[in-house]
C-alpha cells in the first residue's frame, strides 16, 4: 500500500471525500454524500434551510457533523483502507459561520464514539443555524463597516476584499446586534471549514490564510486578525476567533472518535481545512505565481495566482490566502452558460455545434460589435439591475450576437482580472462550457495565451488530499515542493492545447478599449 490522504469537502449541497495514492499518484477513491437527499430530516433545499426572508440563507451545522458520520461510514463498508490513512484535510463552503459556547473544547476532546457526533455536540451551539455564502442579508453592516475602515478601496487593501454580503464579518456584526446575548455566549466562532477541522482534530481547529480572508477580517498583507477590522465588526471578537495557520498544518493526530469507531489510523494528523475556492486553486494545479484558471459554469470564476498581494481598488475581485504559499484571486462573473444558454435560445439554435458554426460566420472582433449580457444582475462589473445592451450590434443579427456573447466575457475577464498584473504563460479552462472549442480559441486570442482543458472532477477535494500529504510530508520532515506533489494528478487534457491567432490578438488590443467605454456607458445609463 502506498501513502493514502484524505481530502473532504464540506460544500453547500454535498460532503464529498477523495482518497490519494502518492505513490501512485492516483485517486484511489471518491464518494459524495448529498444532504437533500440523504439527511431528509433537516428538510433543505439544496443544502440551505427554508426561509421567510428570500435575503436569510442558513444551514445546519449539526447536518454537516451527521454527514461526516456517515461518510466515515460509507468509507468503512467501501472497504477504504481508513487504518492507513497518514492525514486528513478538507475544504469548506466559503463564508459561512459557526457559533460554539465555553464547553465546545471540553466537548471536542472526549467525542464518545458509542454517540453519534450529533449526540456528543448537542448543547455546543449558541446559533442553531450557521449562515452560508448565498446569504445577502447584511448590506447594513456592510456598510458600517466599510464606513469605519474608510471606503471600499481601504477595506479591500486591508483585508483582501472590499465588505460584501457573505463575508463572514459583517455576518457576525448582524448576530451581535440581533442576539447580542447569543453572541456574549459565544466562545468561538469557527468557519464551516475550521468547525470540520475541529470535529477531526478533537480540538479547536485554526482558521487557514485563504478562507480566512473570506471573513473581512484578516490582514491581507500579514496574515494576522485585523484588529481594526474586529473593532469594527463586534466587541470581544478577537478572543471568540481561533488562531490563524496555513491549510494543511497539522493540528494533532486524529480524535480517537475516529479511530474506534471506523478503524482511522490512530497516527494520522488532522490538519487546518480551508475554503473550497482556495482548495480547488491547488486541486486544478495552480501551484505557481501567475498561474491562472478559468472555470466555464454557471457563473464563470477566474483563478489566479500571485507571488506578492495585489487588492482591486474597485473592490469587485477578492484575495485570499493561497495553500500553496502567496495569494489567490477569485473573481465571480455571475453571467456565464446562463448568459451564454440565453443567447442560444433566443437565437433557437439546437446545440454548441450548431452555435459554433453560425459563430464562424464572423470575424475576430464583430466590426465592432458588443453585447453586454447581463440577462442576471452581475457581480464584475457590478450591476443591480439586469439588461441586455447592444452597440453597433443588431438584435436580429444571429450570427453577430453569438460571436458577441462570447467575446464580451473574456473582454470582461481581461478587463477586470487586470489590476492583478499577472501575464500567465497557460490558462487552464474547465467547467462545463470549457468543451466549446469555439468559446476557448476567443479566450487564447483575448487573453493573447495558450489555454489547455483540465478536467478534475472533485478540485476542491483533491485539493484538500494534496494539502494533507503536503502537511504530513512537513511534519514527516521531507517537506515537498507543490509542483512536485501536484504532477500527476492535475494534468491538462492532452492535445486540448489552443494556441492564439496573432492577429485575432491585435484586433481584441483594440476592441477593449471600446468594450471598457460600451461597460462605462451602460453602467451610467
Ligand atoms: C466564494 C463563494 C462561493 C462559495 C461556494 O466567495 O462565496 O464560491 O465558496 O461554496
Amino acid at each position: 500500500m502506498g501513502k493514502l490522504f484524505l481530502g473532504l469537502d464540506s460544500s453547500t449541497q454535498s460532503l464529498s471525500a477523495v482518497v490519494i495514492d502518492l505513490d501512485a499518484r492516483k485517486v484511489v477513491y471518491e464518494h459524495s454524500l448529498n444532504f437533500d437527499r440523504e439527511l431528509p430530516a433537516y428538510r433543505t433545499q439544496n443544502g440551505v434551510l427554508a426561509n421567510r426572508d428570500p435575503l436569510v440563507k442558513h444551514s445546519s451545522p449539526l447536518m454537516w457533523a451527521e454527514a461526516l458520520d456517515r461518510l466515515f461510514a460509507q468509507m468503512e463498508a467501501d472497504g477504504v483502507a481508513l487504518g492507513e490513512v497518514l492525514a486528513i484535510s478538507g475544504s469548506g463552503q466559503q463564508h459561512g459561520s459557526v457559533y460554539l459556547n465555553a464547553l465546545a473544547p471540553e466537548v471536542l476532546g472526549n467525542l464518545n464514539p458509542r454517540k453519534s457526533l450529533v449526540q456528543n455536540l448537542r448543547g455546543v451551539f449558541t446559533r442553531k443555524t450557521s449562515p452560508i455564502w448565498m446569504d445577502s442579508s447584511t448590506a447594513k453592516q456592510c456598510a458600517e463597516i466599510r464606513a469605519k475602515l474608510g471606503g471600499v478601496k481601504a477595506v479591500a487593501a486591508a483585508t483582501g476584499s472590499d465588505t460584501f454580503e457573505r463575508f463572514t464579518g459583517p455576518q457576525i456584526r448582524k448576530f451581535y446586534q440581533t442576539e447580542p446575548e447569543a453572541y456574549a455566549a459565544t466562545a468561538h466562532v469557527a468557519l464551516v471549514s475550521s468547525f470540520m477541522a475541529s470535529l477531526l482534530a478533537g480540538r479547536v481547529a485554526p482558521i487557514d490564510y485563504g478562507d480566512g480572508a473570506g471573513m473581512n477580517l484578516m490582514d491581507i498583507q500579514k496574515k494576522v486578525w485585523h484588529p481594526k477590522a474586529l473593532g469594527a465588526t463586534a466587541p470581544g471578537l478577537r478572543r471568540k476567533l481561533p488562531a490563524l495557520a496555513p491549510a494543511g498544518r497539522p493540528v494533532g493526530r486524529v480524535s480517537p472518535y475516529f479511530v474506534q469507531k471506523y478503524g482511522v489510523n490512530p497516527a494520522a494528523l488532522a490538519t487546518a481545512w480551508t475554503g473550497d475556492n482556495p482548495a480547488s486553486v491547488v486541486g486544478l494545479g495552480l501551484v505557481k505565481a501567475g498561474q491562472v484558471a478559468i472555470s466555464l459554469g454557471t457563473s464563470d470564476t477566474f483563478f489566479g495566482t500571485m507571488a506578492k498581494c495585489r487588492t482591486d481598488a474597485r473592490g469587485e475581485g477578492h484575495v485570499f490566502g493561497s495553500p500553496a504559499g502567496g495569494y489567490m484571486t477569485l473573481i465571480c462573473f455571475k453571467n456565464g452558460s446562463l448568459a451564454r444558454e440565453k443567447v442560444r435560445e433566443l437565437y433557437r439554435l439546437k446545440d454548441w455545434k450548431a452555435f459554433g458554426k453560425l459563430l464562424a460566420k464572423t470575424k475576430p472582433g464583430n466590426g465592432g460589435a458588443i453585447l453586454l449580457p447581463w440577462f442576471e444582475a452581475e457581480i464584475v462589473p457590478r450591476v443591480n439591475r439586469p439588461g441586455v445592451h447592444r452597440f453597433d450590434l443588431e438584435a436580429g443579427d444571429a450570427a453577430g450576437n453569438a460571436r458577441a456573447i462570447f467575446e464580451a466575457q473574456m473582454l470582461s475577464m481581461r478587463l477586470h482580472s487586470a489590476w492583478m498584473g499577472v501575464a500567465p504563460e497557460r490558462i487552464f479552462a474547465t467547467g462545463g462550457a470549457s468543451n466549446n472549442p469555439a468559446l476557448l480559441q476567443v479566450l487564447a486570442d483575448v487573453m493573447d495565451c495558450r489555454v489547455a482543458r483540465i478536467e478534475v472532477s472533485k478540485s476542491a477535494a483533491l485539493g484538500a488530499a494534496l494539502l494533507a500529504a503536503h502537511g504530513w510530508l512537513e511534519a514527516d520532515g521531507e517537506p515537498a515542493e507543490w509542483a512536485d506533489l501536484v504532477s500527476g494528478f492535475t494534468e491538462p487534457v492532452s492535445g486540448s492545447e489552443v494556441r492564439p491567432d496573432k492577429k485575432a490578438v491585435k484586433v481584441y488590443d483594440r476592441l477593449l478599449e471600446k468594450y471598457a467605454a460600451c461597460e462605462k456607458a451602460a453602467l451610467k445609463g
